[in-house]
């Protein structure tokens, strides 16, 4: 979709939008990497009188965490097995994971890699000669499916040349549905449940971001895949850089808050991902690592994780911090502990990294090396090409910082919140793990709603999925989800709220602004009113300060969590006063109703925690240590969407895989 040709600024708001009304058979929810893999199967197997809509807030090209694109896939199986991959998932997340979800996924994924392959993304190939191929050159030896070999940076890891990762996946999810079955710029506020049949999810309502109009959408089952939540605590980055972090900044916890607020159990929220990344740019550090073998040092020029102190750290941590992989918190934890120290900060030695990788190469390879170091970061986080320009950085001249970025939630990348859902329908899959519909079937990937399924960054306690392994999930479930429609034909949604409640309810922040906007002449300041611009320091401020962000080191302890809860459920009260005078402003509205529900419910879990499960990631300082005897379980929790009430509970670990 084009951007059509709109006069400068945002489109103002009106008190009474158009209302659009629609009902199809399965609704998608988001457009990321989850998504555009439940379009694609989804085609696959509806029927031709079934309907699917998919509905995102951006445009599909561009949009969710693989925007920009990036330059690795994460996880591609090839010669290793899914079991493997069980293993390594679990030992990076500390032992407590949903086996049969990784299993289920590792069996797949790498189908997905080969279809995006087909699709036209440029796979980096190995030679017989052990010569890295990339580009057209990579596509000349053939393709992985026809026996070509990857470039393989970690034991999991493949290079890609993937600025425009993105675009082929969506390109080949659109063809799949047609552009009629799809709404772009459309931001979900809420999901609605039926009114009849309890715990069954009957659709969803939301409103355009570039015209005055709310959707109402009734469904027969749906899919929620919106990414993680990244802005739910103060950035390292300020001033004009806020508008950078990691993880993408669009990306608001709707998953979470829109799937918990009908009631569907979540599962480990308090996970968190605190990737450590290039300072100030936020370049991913795993090419640098894995492809480049490049070294990490502390302020005083040591290798310090090869120190004896940074063994006897791990050692606390034994099996996971003795296996031979390190798991990323406790990479994490280990810088934590050099600038605790007073022996920062980190560097990523890139200088000596690159002139090991130059020994015996002509002027020519060398240059090539240079250039891909560069292409790491312009095909994913071209702002850290940006700052290194900006700030005379040659990689093999001159070394870079690495610092611990501000948390992030997520359940596909090194964290592992996100919803309970039903693993696939196998008999080695415990009973445990498979959640009942209401007709007594199992559907693989539904959360404990009826009709309601998750994928990708919202399925819990299953990480390292990345994003071929995001798109696998997609497809899992939107192969679900058609049959569930399919086997609930004569169902017919209907919800409990008319339109004009709808309405009223999406557009409260547009009228708490017409009403009151004219009492004041600062926009932005009004005793009447909150912009989403201030309610987003507030909470920022609570959680950095309270919740174990950046401002702590990470660390919390109970009183901490009694005082952010506090403040969060003022928060949560205050939105009723939230304004939003143009349409850009109104989708900030909500975005930040979504972080306060997902980052209270992240907080809920860590109080219930009695243990610091991931150090690295975060410190309960009350409890500062793993505790297996009393916590090697999994913490689930489940909003009532009648009563309000919370309700956190412990639910068993089963372990499928051997060691
Ligand atoms: O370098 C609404 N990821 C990496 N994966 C890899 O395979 N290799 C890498 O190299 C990876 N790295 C990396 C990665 C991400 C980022 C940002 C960087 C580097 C800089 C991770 C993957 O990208 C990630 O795992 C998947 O994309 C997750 O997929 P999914 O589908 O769960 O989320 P999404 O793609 O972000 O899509 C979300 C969609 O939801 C929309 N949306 N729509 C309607 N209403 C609402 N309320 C909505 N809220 C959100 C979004 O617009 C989007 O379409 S590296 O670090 O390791
Ligand atoms: P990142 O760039 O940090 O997102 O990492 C990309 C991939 O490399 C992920 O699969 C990480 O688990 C992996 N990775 C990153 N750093 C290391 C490391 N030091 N050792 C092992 N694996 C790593």
């Amino acid at each position: 979709m084009t951007l059509p040709n709109r006069p400068k600024g945002e489109t103002k708001t009106v008190r009474d939008p158009e209302v659009e009304e629609r009902e199809v058979d399965m609704l998608i929810v988001g457009g990321g990497m989850a998504a555009c893999g439940a379009a694609f199967e989804v085609r696959k197997w509806m029927s031709d009188d079934q309907t699917i809509l998919i509905v995102d807030k951006a445009a599909m090209e561009r949009s969710g965490a693989v925007a920009q694109g990036l330059s690795a896939i994460n996880t591609y199986i090839g010669d290793n097995t899914p079991d493997d991959y069980v293993r390594m998932v679990r030992n990076d997340l500390m032992g407590i994971v949903r086996e049969d979800l990784i299993f289920d996924l590792g069996c797949h994924v790498d189908d997905s890699v080969h279809l995006f392959e087909e699709w036209g993304l440029p796979i980096w190939k190995k030679t017989q000669e052990g010569k890295n191929l990339d580009g057209k050159k990579g596509q000349s030896m053939g393709t992985l499916k026809s026996g070509a070999a990857p470039v393989r940076t970690g034991k999991w890891q493949i290079m890609i040349n993937g600025e425009s990762y993105k675009r082929i996946v969506a390109e080949a999810a659109k063809l799949s549905i047609g552009e009629d079955n799809i709404l772009e710029r459309v931001f979900i506020v809420e999901l609605l449940l039926d009114a009849d049949k309890e715990n069954q999810i009957a659709g969803a309502v939301g409103f355009s971001v570039r015209e005055n109009k709310v959707y109402i959408i009734k469904c027969k089952s749906m899919l929620i895949a919106c990414g993680g939540a990244v802005n739910i605590y103060q950035p390292r980055s300020v001033g004009e850089g806020k508008g950078r972090a990691w993880y993408p900044v669009w990306n608001s916890g709707s998953t979470y808050t829109l799937g918990m607020k009908v009631g569907a159990e979540l599962s480990m929220m308090e996970n968190r991902f605190t990737p450590a990344r290039f300072k100030d740019g936020y370049g991913p550090v795993g090419a640098w690592f894995l492809l480049f073998k490049a070294k990490a040092l502390n302020g005083l020029g040591e290798s310090y994780v090869e120190s004896d102190a940074a063994k006897a750290e791990l050692e606390k941590y034994a099996p996971y911090g003795t296996a031979a992989i390190t798991p990323t918190c406790l990479r994490n934890h280990l810088m934590l502990f050099e600038m605790q120290e007073g022996r920062g900060p980190i560097i990523m030695d890139t200088v000596s990294a690159m002139a090991k990788l130059g020994e015996g190469l002509s002027k020519r390879e060398l240059r090539h090396i240079e250039s891909e170091a560069w292409e790491d970061f312009l095909d994913m986080t071209c702002g850290q090409a940006n700052l290194w320009c900006a700030t005379n950085t040659e990689p093999e001249n001159k070394n870079s910082e690495v610092m611990p970025t501000e948390p992030y939630l997520l359940g596909s990348h090194s964290g592992c919140c996100g919803f309970w859902v039903s693993g696939p329908d196998y008999d080695w899959v415990p009973d445990a793990y498979k959640v009942k519909a209401d007709n007594g079937k199992i559907y693989n990937r539904m959360t404990t709603v009826n009709g309601l399924f998750t994928a990708g960054d919202g399925v819990g306690c299953s990480g390292h999925k990345f994003s071929s392994g995001s798109h696998t999930e997609g497809r899992l479930a939107g192969k679900s989800m058609v049959r569930y429609a399919r086997d609930h034909a004569d169902f017919t949604p209907s919800i409990n709220q008319t339109s004009q409640e709808l309405v009223d309810l999406i557009y409260r922040p547009v009228r708490v602004y017409l009403d009151h906007c004219e009492y004041t002449t600062a926009d932005d300041i009004n005793p009447n009113y909150i912009k989403p611009n201030g309610m987003m320091y507030r909470m920022m401020k609570a959680t950095n300060e309270y919740g174990a962000g950046t401002a702590t080191f990470y660390t919390t302890n109970n009183k901490n969590l009694e005082i952010v809860m506090e403040l969060l459920h003022c928060m949560r009260e205050d939105c009723e006063k939230l304004a939003a005078g143009d349409l850009h402003e109104l989708m900030r509205a909500w975005e930040i109703y979504h972080r306060i529900w997902t980052v209270e419910s992240h907080l809920r879990h860590i109080q219930f925690r009695k243990e610091t499960r991931y150090p690295g990631f975060y410190y309960q300082m009350d409890y500062p240590n793993t505790d297996d005897e009393n916590w090697f379980c999994f913490s689930n929790s489940k909003y009532d969407p009648k009563t309000g009430k919370w309700d956190v509970f412990k639910k068993d670990y089963i372990k499928i895989i051997s060691d």
